[in-house]
């Protein structure tokens, strides 16, 4: 058999000059091992075709991450989950509309239509998720007058929702990020994931985004600053 080394002897330095190393040799597939997590975020009918802030194609999501997290020892879901009346809706700000912006105290804020309404059956996740060995449920955005689209910090930049304890204490360092949206939860979970001193993946077509103004291209070009690895559900090893 040829090793890698007489290949590219044999290819000479004009060819190998031209031709980038991964389309000679396949990465390998990642591993999810016993200190990875995938973060399986706000898979929830709210988010979903007929729901209030419906995602495009998001119930495409729902077989990639069954799929995908078979490979996990660790799972953990996420619930974006209001109050009535939460400031993050536009139905509370007089004369403003979905997808308008208004300055809080903390700083700008995205309006949406109310959704996920702890309780309501558009908070509830999606019936066709199936992962029933994941093991921790977080709920976020549940304080009035702060959103959080984070799993780790809310909106305020500061107030913990307690996952990066729960992941030290699980001796987690890789969490792999997929579910909804891309450019608000799933981004903004994966930037404090960064932060909180974890190695992260963001699995893009496990995900789909809302895209307002051009949120999606800024959240992966922040995503892609803060050292966040974007890679496919395929690069992932999933046994059979
Ligand atoms: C989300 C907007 C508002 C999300 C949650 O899950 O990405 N987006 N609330
Ligand atoms: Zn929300």
């Amino acid at each position: 058999m040829l090793v890698r080394r007489q290949v590219l002897a044999m290819l000479g330095t004009t060819a190998l000059a031209t031709l980038a190393p991964s389309a000679l040799f396949a990465a390998a597939p990642i591993k999810p091992d016993e200190a990875s997590a995938l973060l399986v975020i706000d898979v929830q009918n709210c988010f979903l075709p007929g729901g209030s802030l419906a995602v495009k194609e998001g119930e495409q999501v729902v077989p990639v991450i069954n799929k995908i997290s078979k490979a996990f020892a660790n799972v953990v879901l996420t619930q974006d989950w209001h109050t009535p009346g939460h400031v993050s809706f536009a139905s509370v700000h007089s004369g403003k509309k979905p997808f308008e912006t208004v300055d809080l105290p903390y700083g700008k804020q995205v309006l949406w239509p109310d959704h996920c309404v702890q309780g309501t059956e558009g908070a509830a996740l999606s019936k066709d998720l199936s992962i029933p060995h994941a093991e921790l449920i977080i709920r976020k955005g549940f304080h009035k007058n702060v959103d959080s689209y984070s799993a780790f910090l809310e909106a305020d930049g500061k107030t913990s929702t307690g996952l990066a304890g729960y992941l030290r204490g699980r001796k987690i360092k890789r969490v792999f990020v997929a579910g909804l949206a891309t450019d608000f939860c799933v981004a903004w979970t994966a930037l404090d994931g960064r932060k909180a001193g974890f190695e992260v993946y963001v699995v893009e077509d496990a995900c789909r985004g809302i895209d307002t103004q051009g949120s999606l291209a800024k959240a992966w070009a922040d995503m892609a600053k803060a050292g966040v690895k974007r890679i496919q559900s395929a690069d992932i090893a999933v046994s059979a």
